[in-house]
């Protein structure tokens, strides 16, 4: 069984935190649309939808993806690298805890969940404005504990590594090599962004399908032309909060009672 635990479009959303984009006027009913119709999309592939209460003065709390890394023995619980999102782990720690035993990065360490990519037993964790050196090394620590190579690469022009390659299935990546250093996925099959879409490299993959975000169709066709089958949806509105589709839910593999759950190959 697969869980995706989502939050939900917060109030305050306008009020984000924006590293990279012009504060523009955010419409939240369309957000809200917009992010019922991704949660839609998750059930619609599989996912049990999880959804958290909202919590007042959090407005980045929808991207929950940054609150925590989920890896099949352990969820790390994140210090993340904004101060304004550190009151948004304990409802997520909460929300984990009866899937898996916790760890946590803790002070003065920070790393952001969007800077950690998973292809099976490695991760990639982004040396990005979120995450510091500390955070790299606490991660690498206790995933190395678990069995995980953990390497860490550059992240370049963009907020977080996951905004520069995310994983397709078993051995694929989507990528921006000029946000990040493709060489170190060597030996992967790398498909590259559309270069007139570079933040297109942040997509879903949920089983053999993968969601993405339909403002980036040049993208979109590459993908598809690799024989990719997509699930589009419209994340304008999330999009100028700097949020794309894997911040808004964390994947859990849970075993339905009696089972061992099958190891997730990547996100
Ligand atoms: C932030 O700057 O923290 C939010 N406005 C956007 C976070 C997006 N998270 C992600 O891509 N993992």
């Amino acid at each position: 069984m697969r869980i995706a635990i989502t939050r939900p479009v917060g109030e305050e959303l306008g009020s984000c935190q924006l590293t990279h984009l012009e504060r523009r006027p955010i419409d939240l009913a369309l957000a809200r649309r917009q992010h019922a119709a991704y949660e839609a999309a998750l059930a619609e592939l599989g996912c049990r939808v999880e959804r958290l209460v909202a919590e007042p003065g959090l407005p980045d709390a929808v991207f929950i993806e940054d609150a925590a890394v989920v890896l099949d023995e352990l969820a790390i619980i994140t210090r993340p690298g904004a101060a304004s999102r550190r009151g948004e782990t304990a409802a997520v720690a909460a929300a984990l805890a009866p899937y898996r035993p916790l760890r946590s990065i803790d002070a003065p360490a920070t790393l952001d969940g969007g800077d950690v990519v998973r292809l099976g037993r490695e991760l990639w964790v982004g040396r990005s404005r979120r995450t510091n050196p500390a955070g790299i090394e606490q991660l690498r620590s206790i995933a190395a504990g678990a069995g995980y190579r953990v390497r860490d690469v550059p992240v370049e022009g963009c907020l977080h590594l996951k905004s520069a390659v995310t994983a397709i299935g078993e051995d694929r990546l989507l990528i921006n090599p000029r946000m990040t250093d493709a060489g170190a996925f060597g030996g992967r099959r790398l498909i590259e962004v559309d270069p007139a879409e570079p933040l297109a490299a942040n997509v879903l993959a949920i089983g053999e399908r993968v969601i993405t975000a339909a403002h980036q169709p040049r993208t979109n066709r590459r993908l598809e032309s690799a024989g990719v089958r997509l699930r589009r949806v419209e994340l304008s509105e999330l999009a100028k909060a700097e949020g794309g589709v894997t911040c808004c839910s964390l994947l859990v593999e849970a075993a339905a009672r009696g089972e061992t759950p099958a190891p997730a190959p990547g996100r």
